[in-house]
């Protein structure tokens, strides 16, 4: 098997070469991990893995582990393993981009999702899922993993107001790709192809019943996905319970997540000023440096609110994620968030290959 259908190159062949120095070790990727088993393609094609010894007694968090999306170090020894594990994973290959949140629970926790994706398609239901509030959380939290985000509208066929839809988003979409489509009846769904390109890696996130796998199932042209319509209160249980990377020929590959009752960000401020742009830009006009937009003297924000050029929805959603924030960075959660921080320098180091990837992209 060619593991560069899969998105293998030289970048992390670099970075490969630097951590697999006894060359005894195969890069593999994972196309799917549950509970530390994990299924992984490498060029014996795909098979069982699991993580070494070592690699579990070093692992400190979570986010240590492989996860769905990741490059690792595998020796492939079919005698060695009676539990079917044909693989054993050495080493994680450090992260391009990713995507997580902060873990359910108490705990400042990160649930790191997926990693290496280029693009991550924020599918949303143009039914009562349509929330924009939500929209910005789904954006924090794509910005701080490096991926490129595109909206994708679906159920098309339920919508009676699109246009008004259309609009609204704008407040909050700004220039991002906003793609209409139905994913049961395949109506606009070509309009996705620019963004399906071989190598390269898409993400589905959205809320569940909003039709990730359906749009999958499509795209595959089979039912690799199970789909379920939710229950009438709304409350159904999640149809989708993993993450698993598909291949489409031709098209690069796409991961499937369960949607995401609770979004918690993971995130820094940086990641807000992307999503909340215009009021970051508003904000370096406040007479104070320091304005918390909450009624200060010559606050350039509250004015931009009154002039009604910005919903004031619109920088209550702001504030409140800024608080999130930092609440998350007060907690004992700081040395994972410092963790985090490295993983964003690493990133830096790889911002240069992202982005001459994105260039060629139409
Ligand atoms: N009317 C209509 N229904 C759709 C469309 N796309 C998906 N559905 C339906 O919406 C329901 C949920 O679809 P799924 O694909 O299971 O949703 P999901 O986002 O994968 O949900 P989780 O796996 O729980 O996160 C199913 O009953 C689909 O048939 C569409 O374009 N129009
Ligand atoms: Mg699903
Ligand atoms: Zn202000």
């Amino acid at each position: 098997m060619d593991i560069r259908q899969f998105g293998w190159d030289a970048g992390f062949e670099k970075r490969f070469d630097e951590l697999g120095s006894d060359h005894s070790c195969l890069p593999a990727r994972v196309v799917y991990a549950q509970r530390q088993m994990y299924r992984v393609v490498s060029e014996h094609g795909e098979h069982q893995a699991r993580v070494s010894g070592r690699l579990r007694h070093q692992a400190r968090l979570p986010a240590d582990y492989p996860v769905t999306g990741d490059w690792v170090g595998i020796r492939f020894d079919p005698q060695d393993a009676g539990d079917g594990a044909a693989g054993i994973i050495h080493f994680t290959l450090p992260r391009k981009t990713w995507l997580s949140r902060r873990a359910a629970g108490q705990k400042a926790e990160e649930q790191l999702l997926c990693a290496n994706i280029d693009r991550v398609f924020l599918v949303s239901g143009l039914d009562r899922d349509f929330n924009l509030r939500r929209i910005e959380r789904y954006l924090s939290l794509i910005y701080e993993g490096g991926a490129a985000p595109v909206i994708v509208l679906n159920k098309i066929d339920l919508c009676s107001d699109l246009e008004t839809k259309i609009a609204q988003l704008g407040t909050v979409a700004f220039d991002l790709p906003v793609i209409c489509i139905s994913a049961l009846s395949g109506a606009g769904i070509e309009q996705l192809d620019p963004y399906l390109q071989a190598d390269r890696t898409v993400s589905f996130v959205g809320s569940s019943g909003a039709g990730k796998s359906t749009l999958i199932n499509r795209l595959l042209g089979r039912e690799a996905l199970p789909t379920a319509e939710l229950r009438a209160n709304g409350k159904g249980r999640h149809t989708t319970t993993h993450r698993e990377l598909f291949l489409i020929p031709g098209k690069g590959m796409v991961i499937d997540n369960p949607g995401m009752r609770e979004l918690q960000l993971w995130a820094h401020d940086e990641s807000l000023a992307d999503t909340f742009a215009e009021i970051e830009q508003l904000a370096g006009r406040c007479r104070f440096v320091d304005c918390t937009h909450a009624g200060e003297p010559g606050c350039a924000v509250r004015r931009a609110i009154k002039a009604g050029d910005l919903d004031a929805k619109r920088l209550d959603s702001y504030l409140r994620q800024k608080r999130e924030l930092e609440l998350l960075a007060r907690t004992d959660g700081l040395s994972s968030a410092d963790r985090s921080n490295l993983r964003r320098r690493e990133r830096r180091r790889w911002e240069k290959e992202v982005r001459t990837r994105f260039k060629d992209r139409y």
